[in-house]
């Protein structure tokens, strides 16, 4: 049984968002097309309250980019981004999430960044998505979305560790690059841990 994970494709993380990932509203239509070649269909929705600690604007006299100690673990600041309830936390509008069988939420802790949709950052809290794909049969999980560098890759790496044969549609994903280099470091990373790097040509025709 093959399950396909679709990180943060959400309007904050697309053109004209708070934390824009550059190309990040083209992967929503390769989304839409694979959808049906899956058994099961997962989302991850970043959801993060107002008073988040990765939000530079909740730390006296910091900026977007800069990194900071949050509860014993390196954070970097993010602007304002995915906020519970609103506009910006929404799935993009015509990404077809009638087909989306379960949404796993993350982010919602104030004292804790969460990047993959297995567990937060300090790795202390699991969404439930582990077990949640083992109870339905999953053994293969492809994952595509926003961003390549964060969310997608933590989100595989996890999928790897909890024993999922793991696959990266590669060409369905975008990356931030605070540095120009860290989509393509993060792919290595990925690699070599085991995760497929693959493209979405294998189901589309
Ligand atoms: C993400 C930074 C902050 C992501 C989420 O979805 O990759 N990046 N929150
Ligand atoms: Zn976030």
């Amino acid at each position: 049984m093959k399950a396909l994970i679709l990180v943060d494709l959400q309007n904050d993380f697309c053109e004209g968002g708070a934390l824009e990932v550059k190309g990040g509203d083209e992967i929503i239509s390769i989304a839409n097309k694979l959808m049906d070649h899956f058994d099961l269909i997962i989302a991850t929705q970043d959801w993060h309250p107002a008073n988040h600690g990765s939000f530079a604007a909740n730390h006296y006299w910091r900026k977007p980019g800069q990194v900071i100690e949050l509860n014993g673990l390196q954070q970097i600041l993010w602007p304002i981004h995915c906020v519970q309830e609103s506009f910006g936390a929404e799935f993009r509008p015509h990404l077809l999430t009638e087909k989306i069988d379960e949404i796993f939420q993350k982010g919602t802790d104030i004292k804790i960044d969460s990047y993959s949709g297995f567990f937060d950052n300090g790795r202390k809290k699991s969404t439930g998505l582990s077990e949640f794909l083992k109870k339905k049969g999953i053994k293969d999980v492809y994952i595509l979305g926003l961003a390549t560098d964060y969310c997608v890759k933590f989100t595989a790496l996890d999928a790897k560790e909890q024993g999922f044969n793991t696959y990266l549609i590669e060409d369905a994903t975008r990356g931030v690059n605070i540095n120009e280099n860290d989509s393509k470091e993060a792919i290595l990373e990925m690699k070599n841990k085991g995760v497929s790097i693959i493209h979405s040509k294998l189901f589309l025709k």
